[in-house]
């Protein structure tokens, strides 16, 4: 298992750096998505379903973002997707040079998807730009529904909202309706998502609008 240990980037803008590296993913025909949530929400657990799920129908890797170990990656790995795990320094957050660090790392040769599994928490990767195409974060069940009022700047920033472990929802107190709500005052365009990684239930509708990201960035590959 390949594990980086990286160092905060020194730039002058992260958001040219982050442009670059989106254009050469673009220019390679890899879709970048930055999966974020809080520790514990199911961001691994999502994407080895994810994997799995779409085997026959798109090659995917992870860069996977911790401050220690390389548990996540190789989990990942053992399902025959290409991973490499990176290790932040301590820092919450991942941003465009320490992003590209680890794609550089990687094997991406036919690849269509690449996910960034970001470092868990709801605050700090929300603020950076890592030159992904898509940002799409999770809000577990056990979490609660009013995660939107506490953390509105991840719900703004992000494309879409997986709502996961939808099978513990008999056992919280968890109100799908009125995070839909918040979640229309923050980000009217937000795709949501409800799904169990653990039954499979509502990863279809997923799967099928990560495939329609891709195909999408196909088609403007050289345009
Ligand atoms: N019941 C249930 N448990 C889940 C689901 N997704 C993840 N988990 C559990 O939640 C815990 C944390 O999951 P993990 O994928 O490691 O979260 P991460 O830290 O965000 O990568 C594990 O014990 C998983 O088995 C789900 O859809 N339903
Ligand atoms: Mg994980």
């Amino acid at each position: 298992m390949k594990v980086i240990e990286l160092r905060a980037s020194v730039t002058r803008s992260n958001d040219i750096d982050a442009q670059n590296l989106r254009n050469e993913l673009t220019e390679k025909g890899v879709l970048l998505i930055n999966l974020m949530s809080a520790a514990g929400s199911g961001k691994t657990t999502l994407l080895s379903r994810i994997i799995t799920d779409l085997k026959d129908k798109a090659k995917i890797a992870v860069l996977e973002a911790d401050i220690d170990s390389a548990v996540d990656a190789e989990k990942i790995e053992s399902l025959g997707a290409v991973s490499v795990q990176v290790h932040t320094d301590g820092m919450c957050h991942m941003d465009a040079g320490m992003t590209r660090t680890g794609i550089e790392a990687m094997d991406l040769e036919g690849t269509d998807i690449a996910f960034l599994e970001n470092i868990g928490n709801l605050i700090c990767p929300a603020e950076y730009d890592t030159g992904a195409h898509k940002c799409v974060m999770i809000l577990s069940v056990p979490e609660g529904d009013d995660k939107p009022l506490k953390y509105p700047l991840m719900f703004e920033k992000s494309d879409a909202l997986v709502i996961t472990k939808m099978d513990a929802l008999p056992y919280f107190d968890f109100d799908l309706e009125l995070v839909r709500k918040h979640v229309s005052h923050l980000n009217p365009d937000m795709k949501i998502f409800p799904v169990s990684a653990k039954t499979g239930e509502g990863m279809e509708a997923l799967e099928q609008w990560l495939l329609e990201q891709a195909a999408s960035l196909r088609e403007n590959q050289h345009a």
